[in-house]
């Protein structure tokens, strides 16, 4: 049989990696049988969600000690993420689960105090060993594709401090705030990246089909190698994440289109008479995606935001435009909208968690929960801040890692006049005075798309929400969204003093300074836009160009393969 297989355990998105090895033109079988294993020529095992339950998993299918054979026989294996740190002999994630006990050593947390775990987006590897006789400016090309300098997409909260003990099995290191760790293994017939080179954008794919070419074995054996040590530098060289949103429903025909709501009215107002007109088709969700894929944007949210109103499983289009857009788009996509329990129309109940797994084999690398996540905190408040286990988050999170659970905060301001009236909700002064001159707001959360305000402050639901598990904020403000005046400053410093998880700025955005100023005075992991891309009025790398010139760190794009 041979050939290049993938070892797909069930717990993630493979889908994507599927995807670029079909944009690369390899051809590939899935593992389905323990015996698949050791008829593989290249295996590839694309490691998602946490350590335990890939260790669990592969012990239960009996895929753990074929996997060793297949490894100690010398022929090729690529571990991503998981499956790079699966070759360790355990995880602190998972501290009774053994590894496979190939490479000595253990999987660490990051360190929290000085930065925002996971380490969610895109970030520089830097080349410890260097081919001999090659300056060191000259960018690495011949190791397996990656090339010193390039930033490729990491998203975990464990990772394998670099040491001199596996000096002989890191080709290259990250660095996440003053911590060192392997980002990339290479040692005669493995390659493993902690990265995900199928969401790493064409340089991602580049080291994928150098794996499959077999580059980078036959260049080890004939070079000479310099090592050298990486020096902890005063700032990593984590990037900002620019995310292209697009608010998705059907329209009055019927078609699925992308649109964007002004304070989260998406009807165009055609004759001034204020009476609602058609829903705003800004193009196809698909046809979009792509193009900003194209333009640079390092992530794709597409919420769906009618979903309040039917059951997802049964709204095929959104699986069918995650499906196309994965097939192209290799970059982290994001599906929100209706990640919820539901009840379809022939009486069918689907888990949130089920209804999340239909997007994630679907293409999507993380899901994003809005209403669904007011109602869970205000349960968990009025139990006592006991968590129930059985909660969307929860469930969501304990299956495929925090990092695939983003929650999305629709806040609208409410004015008080002092803190007293504010029926002890957290409130913040705000530079933004209302109707009566107040200075002083907090911002309540609502459901159903801004239509329904309940009794609970951001700052409560973002808290117990990281309590939960969550592993990502996406903040948008009703009172900014659509107006291009600029992010709610006051809003996003509050909530990213408030968690340790990351932050995505949302709603308002209009010019490039916008983003400069939200990531300076904020120091957001990310900022998300919507109606300036969509109405071309400012493209995504003059975006990214401003915040170069302001000695911000963006990605530059890779375009070609
Ligand atoms: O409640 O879990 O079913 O999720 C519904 C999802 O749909 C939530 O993420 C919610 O934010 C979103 N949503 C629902 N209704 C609307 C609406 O606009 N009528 N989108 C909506 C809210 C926020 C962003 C927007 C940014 C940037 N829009 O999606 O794109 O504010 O906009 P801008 O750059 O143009 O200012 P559930």
């Amino acid at each position: 049989m041979g050939g290049l297989y993938l070892l797909d355990y069930g717990a993630g998105n493979v889908r994507s990696l599927a995807n670029a090895l079909n944009r690369l033109e390899y051809d590939f079988k899935w593992v389905k049988k323990p015996e698949d294993i050791l008829e593989a020529d290249k295996l590839i095992f694309p490691g998602v969600g946490a350590f335990g339950s890939a260790m669990e998993l592969l012990t239960s299918k009996n895929y753990a000690e074929p996997l060793k054979q297949y490894i100690k026989s010398g022929k090729p294996y690529m571990g991503i993420c998981v499956g790079l740190q699966a070759l360790f002999h355990g995880s602190e994630e998972n501290p009774n689960v053994p590894g496979l006990c190939i490479i000595p050593g253990t999987v660490k947390l990051f360190n929290k105090t000085d930065k925002a775990v996971p380490h969610m987006g895109w970030n520089e590897v830097f080349c410890v060993r260097r081919i001999n006789g090659i300056n060191e400016d000259y960018p690495q090309d011949d190791h397996h594709g990656i090339k010193q300098g390039t930033v490729y997409y990491f998203v975990h909260s464990y990772a394998v401090p670099f040491t001199d003990e596996l000096k002989e099995w890191t080709l290259a290191t990250t660095q996440y705030g003053k911590e060192i760790f392997v980002s990339v293994i290479q040692k005669d017939n493995i390659l493993c990246t902690q990265f995900h080179p199928e969401k790493s954008g064409y340089a991602g794919l580049k080291v994928l089909r150098s794996f499959l070419q077999g580059e980078g074995i036959v260049s080890n054996t004939s070079r000479q190698f310099i090592i050298r040590n990486p020096e902890i530098l005063p700032r990593d060289r984590f990037t900002k994440r620019i995310i292209a949103c697009l608010d998705v429903r059907t329209n009055d025909q019927g078609d699925l289109v992308v649109t964007k709501g002004d304070q989260y009215d998406v009807r165009e107002c055609n004759d001034g008479s204020g009476v609602s007109g058609q829903v705003r088709n800004l193009g196809k969700p698909v046809d979009l995606a792509r193009r900003y894929f194209e333009e640079g944007a390092d992530e794709i949210t597409f919420l769906n935001i009618t979903s309040f109103r039917n059951c997802p499983l049964t709204d095929l289009p959104m699986l069918e435009i995650l499906k196309r857009t994965s097939e192209t788009v290799f970059v982290p996509l994001t599906i929100g909208g209706g990640i919820r329990d539901v009840i379809d129309p022939d009486g069918k109940f689907h888990s949130a968690l089920d209804v999340a797994g239909e997007y994630f084999r679907s293409g999507a690398d993380k899901v994003s929960i809005g209403s669904d996540a007011v109602y869970a905190v205000e349960k968990y408040l009025a139990n006592d801040k006991k968590l129930s286990g059985d909660t969307a988050i929860e469930t969501i999170a304990r299956a495929y890692g925090s990092q695939a659970v983003v929650i999305s905060v629709d806040p609208r301001r409410v004015y008080v006049d002092s803190p007293a009236n504010a029926m002890g909700h957290h409130v913040i002064p705000t530079s933004y005075p209302g109707p009566k001159g107040e200075t002083l707001c907090w911002y309540q959360c609502t459901v159903k798309g801004g239509r329904e305000g309940r009794d609970i402050d951001v700052h409560q639901l973002v808290t117990a929400c990281e309590t939960m598990g969550a592993g990502e904020i996406l903040l948008n403000c009703m009172d900014k969204d659509g107006t291009n005046s600029g992010y709610d400053l006051e809003l996003i410093q509050d909530v990213k003093k408030a968690v340790n998880i990351p932050v995505i700025a949302s709603s308002g955005a209009g010019r490039e300074e916008h983003f400069e100023k939200v990531f300076v005075e904020t120091n957001v992991e990310a900022a998300l836009a919507a109606g300036i891309f969509h109405r071309r009025e400012v493209p995504i790398q003059s975006v990214k160009n401003y915040l170069k010139e302001r000695d911000i760190l963006v990605r530059d794009i890779i375009s070609t393969l």
